[in-house]
Formats: C-alpha cells, sequence, structure tokens
C-alpha cells in the first residue's frame, strides 16, 4: 500500500512537470509567433538598358508585372499558396505593407515574356532586409533571341520578296551567310 501511493504521487508529479512543460511550450510558441519582424519595402522594375544592374535616371519603368514572395524558396511563383504579390504601377514601382520578413522577392517572368530578368540574380531574401527599403528594384534585359527576331523578320521579307520576283540566285547565297550571322 506504501508503495503504491509512493508510485501515485510520483505519477502525479509527472503529470504535473509535464503540464508546466506543456504551458511553457505554449507560451513561448505564441511569444515567438508575436515577436516575427514584419516589414514594409518598395522598389522599381526597370529595362537595364546598359545592363550595369542598376536603375540609371534614363531608363524606362516596366509597369503591369508582378513581384512576390516566394514563401516556400523553389524559385517559382506558386499562385495557390504564395499569395503575397504586387503589381508594378505606371512608373514601375510596386509596394508590400507589413509583410512577413521571410521568404525570397522575385518578379515573376513567365515563359511567353520578351523580358528576362538581369538583376538582381537569386532575388531578396526577405529576412535580410531591413524594414523601409525602398530600393529593392528589378532590372530587365531584352533575351538575344528576341532581340535578333525583328531583323530575322526581315530577312524572310527579303528572301520571300527574292523568291516572288525570281531575282539573281547568287543573292540567295548572300541571304543565307546574313542569316547564319543574325541567327
Ligand atoms: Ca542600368
Ligand atoms: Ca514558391
Amino acid at each position: 500500500m506504501h508503495s503504491s501511493k509512493r508510485a501515485l504521487f510520483s505519477l502525479r508529479r509527472t503529470a504535473f512537470l509535464g503540464m508546466v512543460l506543456l504551458i511553457l511550450a505554449i507560451f513561448f510558441t505564441q511569444f515567438a509567433v508575436a515577436a516575427e519582424k514584419n516589414i514594409s519595402i518598395s522598389g522599381i522594375k526597370f529595362l537595364d538598358a546598359n545592363s550595369n544592374g542598376k536603375y540609371d535616371s534614363s531608363e524606362q519603368p516596366l509597369q503591369g508585372y508582378t513581384i512576390y514572395v516566394d514563401e516556400n524558396r523553389d524559385s517559382q511563383w506558386d499562385q495557390n499558396k504564395e499569395k503575397i504579390f504586387n503589381k508594378t504601377d505606371k512608373d514601375g514601382r510596386y509596394e508590400f505593407n507589413k509583410i512577413p520578413a521571410s521568404g525570397i522577392l522575385r518578379e515573376h517572368v513567365s515563359s511567353g515574356d520578351q523580358l528576362q530578368q538581369s538583376s538582381p540574380v537569386n532575388g531578396y531574401d526577405l529576412a535580410n532586409v531591413e524594414n523601409g527599403t525602398q530600393d529593392l528594384n528589378f532590372g530587365n534585359s531584352i533575351p538575344k533571341a528576341a532581340d535578333s527576331a525583328p531583323n530575322k523578320s526581315l530577312l524572310y521579307l527579303i528572301i520571300s520578296f527574292h523568291l516572288l520576283h525570281n531575282l539573281d540566285d547568287n543573292l540567295l547565297l548572300i541571304y543565307h551567310k546574313l542569316y547564319m550571322v543574325i541567327i
């Protein structure tokens, strides 16, 4: 009997300690959530004409592009679960107010986009960004292929004209060489 009382006491003491630990765990979890840093940030998206990675005053701002927080850091915009995003306005500007300082800030570049991101290469890690930062800029450049697309179209036009009017076939060789240079 004596030993069973002792066992019961021990059980109660263990249960009591367990409760205390649980309450402490809940308290600290709440505290950690409350302490998560929120930041307000902004920037501009622009055509980096001279490809130096910086926004120069003469460069063109780009409107209507999406800037989003890549919360799971997989370099993709998971639109069904990553809901922190914004579009650039007519001055190329975007801003976010009081968002959690976690994840990577990126721009969304779709496959059909004529522009590609040139800077920053890996986005902005929000854990390292100061609250109030206003120059989280995204520079874009025109891909080489897109750059030469108008030239290609012009060449197709010239060749079509040639075939239509039955011009000197030697010219076709010149066209072919030109084509190889452009491609
Ligand atoms: Ca520039
Ligand atoms: Ca993602």
